[in-house]
């Protein structure tokens, strides 16, 4: 950018005065902050428009990432990172007397998503800018994004996030694009005069989708694609009979039903929760979407359809959006009188699917019966696709074999007939891809295997990846700083270059610069503690970091028994030989996942008794930092020395937080699961501490029969660690408030193996202690980490979607 500081500060002091309309004396921090929000977005809107020109007189193909979820947290550092102004920003904001970080902390995070997959379409939005691939995401503007968690007496208390209570920044409303969508009615059908038939759906409702554009800025700022985002109104065109009728009242009533739909976002993460207003909030997005994807075609191709599967590509962000199949095949078949045969065709062409889970309870199914009210017509075309499928295809490779006819068909015969949306995915797309190495694999030998016998070439793997601007640049500035004083500058975008720090890992200084950032960013961190905890805690530690939802499978209690295992062992010998160490979580838990919210009150309640142990002379802290999310994401994963991925191995799909930390120079601490295994094998066996059973070990130990009794008996460690659960040890004077976790481990039959991995675990982690204790081996292998995360930057992700799936070609945006 060739800005310079006086006329940035000038533009900043412009829009304090005539966007903002306050002045320099009384400006609150938010008022500064909505000032240089502006100035940049004066920058940016100018650039979303240049991309938008040169995207439609090249009439380029375009990717369409549809997703229920973009988890987007702040965009102020992002954005002055991406445009290539944070140092002329921090300088204009510093002589207007004002502190910069602490007008970021200002901005409300923008959580429109739960976890992995909301902030992995995050990520891939800004590597799509990054790259000038002309794309764009879609998906709904919720009113209130993931809720905010308190900890109130050791318990998760849920809040609404209201993060644009009085206005955002960063969007755009696009009101010229408003879309009208159907809902519910019936169908009837109709007879031409050539004895053809036709399907007319009379909706029972009509909703308004309005849509916010939010630009997103690539690194270089070239090219700036948007973000669009679904909002439900009432249709007043609708409700004018109701009005002329005298129904005031009951159209009101209407109105809030339809905005009801964009209110807020599902908290589940991984189980499915088959919902009436979820499948409503797909459709609705899903419809839009695709009206909108056809406007845009129009423009340039008018009714000629000949050209739609070279210009539109649509990526489904797991199963959440996949009624975008029979939306697109309603449309051209009812709608441009398409033959069957050719529109299947065509969206056969259009539509690829990622698969981010194989849990079986995160898999969407909806009941016939519900799918009937509201989508009377997407029901049918279901029925006649999965006719079709079973009739033509699957007789074909599988003869008569009605018991593989059962698995693949879309509709679940029981006692309550449903709609299975991953086959429905599979079906409608050409290609279908994992997203780990090892996931990929498991979806093709374990979760569709007759589909993959039946079209070998549909399954891929796309391996994830997270975009080094935000989760180094931006995030770990000195870290990032002292990396573009060794090597070219341009790591950012192409983070292979990382190699070259390789050899820097023996040279002394090298290690003792990195190690010194290490310290500086747990100083921060430290901070950060102090003041949402209150827990004061030793930056010379080994600070151990466990971020993500909070799940059973992704086994926190593994973590918490094992932190009870140390202090037990301090306990019985104050002499103990461990370093020092603070073990931080931040994880939220589904409102509704009863088991996950007793395990953040074990891990607050183990936390106080530890804290406050003074027999333990410090050795030992556990923190739980609420409200867990990006932004404080960002101030973590700088100051982790140790990564918990300690997930049952075949249950993490991939993981994402793994890359961010190893990226930071943290050791992982993990299963064969997931991206781990990539990562151990980037980072070398001897950079990360692997423990645990393997796929193969799990299937076995499971076939033959688990039972957690054996290493509850078997293991003198882990059966005192699970019985203090009974005492009131760490619950004074209530015993047992704890039990349900260890009910769920022994009496409930520990679906997730914790038991089994216990040893291995509490062996991986006596390993960590020794490696800390020598500063130069450690501070060796952090750097190695660094150096060799070149492969998880989500540039290579997208690179890898574009060769594989897509097939797009880059634009320059001049
Ligand atoms: C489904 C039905 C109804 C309501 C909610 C849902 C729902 C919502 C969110 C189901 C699943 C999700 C989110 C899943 C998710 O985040 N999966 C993670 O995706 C990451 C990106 O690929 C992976 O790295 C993680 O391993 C995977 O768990």
């Amino acid at each position: 950018m060739n800005l310079d500081v006086a006329s940035f500060k000038q533009s900043i002091i412009k829009h304090l005065h005539v966007t903002v309309g306050t002045d320099e004396n009384k400006a609150s921090d938010k008022a500064w902050w909505n000032a240089i929000c502006a100035a940049v977005n004066e920058l940016v809107y100018e650039r979303v428009t240049r991309t938008q020109k040169t995207h439609f007189q090249k009439d380029t193909r375009a990717v369409h990432y549809l997703s229920l979820e973009f988890l987007m947290g702040r965009f102020l550092k992002n954005n002055l990172t991406n445009i290539g102004l944070t140092d002329i920003a921090q300088k204009a904001v510093a002589e207007l007397g004002l502190d910069f970080n602490q007008i970021c902390e200002e901005e409300p995070d923008m959580a429109l998503g739960n976890g992995g997959l909301g902030r992995l379409a995050a990520c891939f939005v800004d590597s799509l800018a990054t790259l000038d691939y002309p794309a764009i995401g879609y998906g709904i503007h919720y009113e209130h994004g993931l809720f905010t968690q308190d900890i109130q007496h050791g318990r998760q208390v849920e809040r609404p996030d209201s993060w644009r209570e009085y206005g955002n920044a960063w969007e755009i409303c696009r009101p010229e694009s408003i879309q009208e969508i159907p809902l519910y009615g019936y169908v009837e059908t109709q007879y031409d005069e050539s004895g053809k038939i036709h399907k007319e759906w009379h909706p029972g409702r009509i909703i308004k989708g309005v849509p916010w554009d939010i630009p997103v800025v690539g690194y270089g700022a070239n090219t700036v694609n948007i973000l669009r985002l679904w909002e439900s109104r009432a249709s007043d065109f609708f409700n004018w009979d109701v009005f002329n009728a005298g129904g005031y009242l009951d159209a009101q009533v209407e109105n809030v039903q339809a905005e009801t739909i964009s209110k807020v976002l599902y908290p589940n993460d991984n189980t499915d929760a088959g919902k009436e207003l979820r499948l409503i909030q797909q459709y609705f997005f899903c419809a839009c979407s695709i009206k909108d994807i056809i406007r845009r075609y129009k423009r340039a191709h008018e009714n000629d359809w000949s050209h739609f599967v070279d210009q539109v590509v649509i990526q489904l962000n797991d199963t959440h959006p996949a009624i975008a199949i029979p939306e697109l095949m309603r449309i051209l078949v009812d709608r441009v009188g398409l033959d069957w045969s050719e529109a299947w065709s065509m969206c056969q062409n259009i539509f690829a699917y990622t698969n981010h889970t194989l849990l079986p309870e995160a898999l969407e199914k909806w009941s016939v019966r519900l799918f009937e009210k509201v989508l009377p017509r997407h029901l049918e075309i279901i029925y006649e696709i999965n006719s079709r499928f079973l009739e033509d295809i699957v007789s074909q490779h599988f003869a008569d074999n009605d018991e593989v006819k059962r698995k693949l068909s879309i509709i679940e015969e029981g006692h309550e007939k449903m709609v299975r949306m991953g086959n429905l995915s599979v079906i409608g797309s050409f290609k279908v891809n994992g997203v780990a190495q090892i996931h990929s694999k498991l979806v093709k030998s374990d979760l569709f295997p007759e589909f993959d016998q039946i079209w070998p070439d549909k399954f891929t793997n796309v391996t994830n990846g997270v975009t080094p601007r935000r989760w180094l640049k931006s995030c770990n500035p000195k870290l990032a700083k002292l990396i573009s004083a060794h090597i070219d500058a341009d790591w950012p975008v192409h983070l292979d270059k990382l190699k070259s720090l390789v050899p820097l890992a023996d040279d002394p200084q090298f290690q003792q610069d990195f190690m010194q950032i290490k310290l500086e960013n747990k100083v921060e961190l430290a901070h950060v503690i102090k003041t949402l905890t209150d827990v004061e805690v030793d930056p010379n530690a080994l600070f151990d970091i466990q971020i993500k939802r909070l799940h059973e499978y992704k086994r926190q209690q593994l973590n918490l028994i094992h932190i009870m295992a140390l202090y037990r062992r301090l306990l019985q010998n104050p002499d103990y030989d461990m370093p020092k160490r603070v073990f931080i979580f931040g994880a939220k838990a589904a409102p509704g996942y009863y088991l996950a919210k007793e395990i953040i009150y074990a891990i607050n309640k183990v936390a106080d008794r530890i804290n406050t142990d003074e027999r333990i002379k410090d050795k030992l802290k556990v923190v739980f930092l609420p409200n867990y999310r990006v932004s404080l994401a960002e101030k973590m994963i700088p100051a982790a020395d140790v990564s918990e991925q300690i997930s049952l191995a075949g249950k993490e799909a991939s993981g994402t937080g793994n890359m961010k930390l190893a990226l930071n120079g943290a050791i992982t601490v993990g299963t064969l699961d997931g991206a781990n295994i990539e990562i151990a094998e980037e980072a070398g066996e001897d950079n990360v501490v692997i423990f645990g059973l393997d796929v193969d070990e799990v299937k076995a130990l499971q076939a033959q029969g688990y039972n957690p009794w054996d290493y509850y008996y078997g293991n003198e460690e882990l059966k005192a660690v699970l019985d203090w659960f009974d005492t009131d040890y760490f619950t004074p004077g209530k015993p047992g408030e704890l039990s349900e976790i260890k009910r769920s481990l022994l009496d409930y039959g520990d679906s997730y193996l914790t038991l089994a991995d216990y040893q291995s675990y509490s062996d991986a982690h006596q390993k960590v202690d020794k490696l800390y204790q020598d500063k130069s081996v450690w501070a060796k292998m952090a750097i190695i980490n660094t150096a060799t995360m070149g492969k998880f930057n989500s540039d290579r992700s997208i690179r890898d979607y574009v060769n594989k799936i897509w097939k797009l070609d880059d634009c320059n945006v001049k």
